[in-house]
């Protein structure tokens, strides 16, 4: 062949393999870029944006520990029938019921479609990614391990199966994104199960549970399966703008994929995350517990309980407030989990009234609300550590402390890490917005007299304590530092 006409076909065949995904990411970056630029347009700008409004949206990233603050300060703070009607699937919320005040659920930020939006306040709570993940393996394994007293996954199936239609309650199982999740692992256990039956005795490497695969998936599958592509990495960004694989936009389905497909794109999706988390009325950082939740108190709890105090209007019709009878005994049912809620509550207890919540609101102030957390706090935990140790026995010797979380290979962190990287830059963001509003938050308190309620609550308590902490031990460093350089220097002249 003439070598010119080889390179003028070699030529065609390149164009042609290429022009297909330069179009593709030609179509895609306008689809992001169209997608970011409407909904930077949609930002509500207030004058006060530390400010309650009517509706109060509790953005809840799954593995942030979002669950406390809902039963310890949120179901303290509104009653049952302030909390709007919620469903963790495609949501049947009628915007037209608006005399709700409470949203919270998993659903991403789509939802302030369905909101009246200049109304409504937006809180979250972000997680450091890496430990979201890790979290996340770890939850849909305990919740899966649990179905293992079944005799085979048949058995276990039609069980789940027959507990759904009418029961009350919601269960993980139904809640996005573990009705995925849970299934997957559960599938996964107990094909696990019977292959270990067929081999009979086998010698289980004890030491990293997060590469047992005799017992579970090993982490690193579990990353790099579609499944958590589509529904785990880089699930904070995402969800907080509106584009998780549960979105109500029909079109931000395609920016997703256009996403998932140009990673360079993701930075347009990060841009506008950042700008919703600056427009939210509260973010909180899991890792930094205490300081949040003490926040939380004094951004949210405070002006939810003067809010109630201005409008004894919206009174009318409100049930009760559920307390902790009502908790502890959805607690305590066995069969519901992490996201067991409200729902259940609707129905179950008709106890208490009007008159009762009026009452509590007025008697509650932060530093009472911060006691009632604590003690909340930790009986929720003591059940989930019950239910955890519980659970991961039947996939013994696989169990999953802090320590093994250390020994997993810098391999597996690292591609976590790099799976999470939109997840990564907005948890630094948030963290910035963190330290903002702590400083606006102490700056508020000690030029009102709310200061003494910030010495009221043990969260309080702790900071200043951590602050004298700080300084004898700087104080001690110098001391150290002076008698040692005398030390030295009396040597020198011996
Ligand atoms: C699963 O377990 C149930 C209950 O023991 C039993 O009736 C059924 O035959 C089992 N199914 C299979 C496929 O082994
Ligand atoms: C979300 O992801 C799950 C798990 O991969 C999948 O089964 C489901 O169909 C997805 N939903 C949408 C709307 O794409
Ligand atoms: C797993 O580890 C925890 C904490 O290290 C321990 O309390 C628990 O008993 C262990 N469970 C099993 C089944 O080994
Ligand atoms: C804002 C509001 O509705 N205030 C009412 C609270 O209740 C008193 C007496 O019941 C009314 O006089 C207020 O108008």
């Amino acid at each position: 062949m003439d070598p010119t006409l080889k390179l003028l076909v070699f030529l065609i065949l390149v164009l042609a393999n290429i022009c297909p995904i330069k179009s593709d990411f030609r179509h895609c970056e306008k689809v992001v870029k169209n997608w970011a630029f409407s909904s930077l347009q949609e930002r509500v700008k207030e004058d006060n944006e530390h400010t309650l409004r009517d509706l109060l949206f509790f953005l809840h990233v799954p593995r942030t520990g979002g669950r406390t603050y809902f039963h310890c300060f949120l179901k303290r703070l509104y009653s049952n029938a302030q909390e709007c009607p919620r469903s963790y699937d495609k949501l049947r919320f009628d915007p037209s019921k608006q005399e709700c005040r409470l949203l919270a659920t998993h659903d991403d930020y789509s939802m302030m479609s369905k909101l009246p939006r200049e109304k409504t306040s937006v809180v979250t709570i972000l997680r450091n990614p890496v430990d979201r993940i890790f979290s996340t393996y770890e939850f849909s394994i305990e919740v899966a391990a649990r179905f293992l007293v079944h005799p085979n996954l048949t058995s276990a199936t039609k069980m789940v199966g027959r507990l759904r239609p009418g029961a009350t309650g919601v269960s993980t199982l139904d809640i996005w994104p573990w009705k995925y999740l849970v299934p997957w692992m559960r599938e996964d256990l107990f094909a696990r199960r019977d292959a270990r039956k067929l081999m009979g005795s086998i010698d289980i490497k004890r030491n990293d549970p997060y590469n047992m695969e005799e017992m579970v998936m090993p982490l690193q599958e579990y990353i790099n399966d579609p499944r958590a592509h589509e529904l785990i990495h880089n699930g904070e960004t995402f969800q907080v703008a509106g584009l998780t694989n549960n979105s109500y936009f029909v079109e931000s389905h395609e920016v997703r994929r256009c996403v998932q497909k140009h990673k360079i794109l993701g930075e347009h999706v990060l841009e506008v995350a950042k700008k919703r988390l600056d427009d939210m009325l509260y973010v909180g950082l899991t890792e930094d517990h205490r300081e949040s939740a003490t926040m939380f108190a004094n951004v949210v709890g405070a002006q939810v309980i003067s809010q109630a105090l201005t409008e004894n209007s919206s009174m009318e019709g409100a049930g009760n407030s559920k307390s902790e009878q009502g908790s502890s005994r959805s607690e305590s049912e066995p069969d519901n989990d992490d996201h067991q809620d409200s729902n259940a509550d609707h129905n179950a207890d008709e106890t208490g009234s009007t008159e009762d919540l009026k009452e509590k609101k007025e008697t509650m102030s932060v530093g009472k609300l911060m006691e009632a957390y604590e003690g909340c706090i930790s009986s929720l935990r003591k059940t989930q550590s019950r239910r955890r140790k519980a659970s991961l026995k039947r996939i013994s010797p696989a169990n999953f402390s802090k320590e093994d979380r250390s020994r997993v290979s810098e391999v597996v962190t690292e591609q976590i890490r790099s799976l999470n990287h939109l997840d990564l830059e907005l948890y630094k963001y948030a963290q910035e917005i963190f330290a903002k509003q702590h400083k606006h938050v102490v700056e508020k308190l000690s030029s009102t007299d709310d200061l003494e309620s910030m010495f009221n609550n043990p969260g309080g308590i702790t900071m200043w304590k951590f602050l004298w902490l700080a300084m004898c031990i700087v104080f001690l460093a110098l001391v150290f530092l002076f008698v040692n350089a005398r030390r030295r220097m009396s040597k020198v002249k011996i």
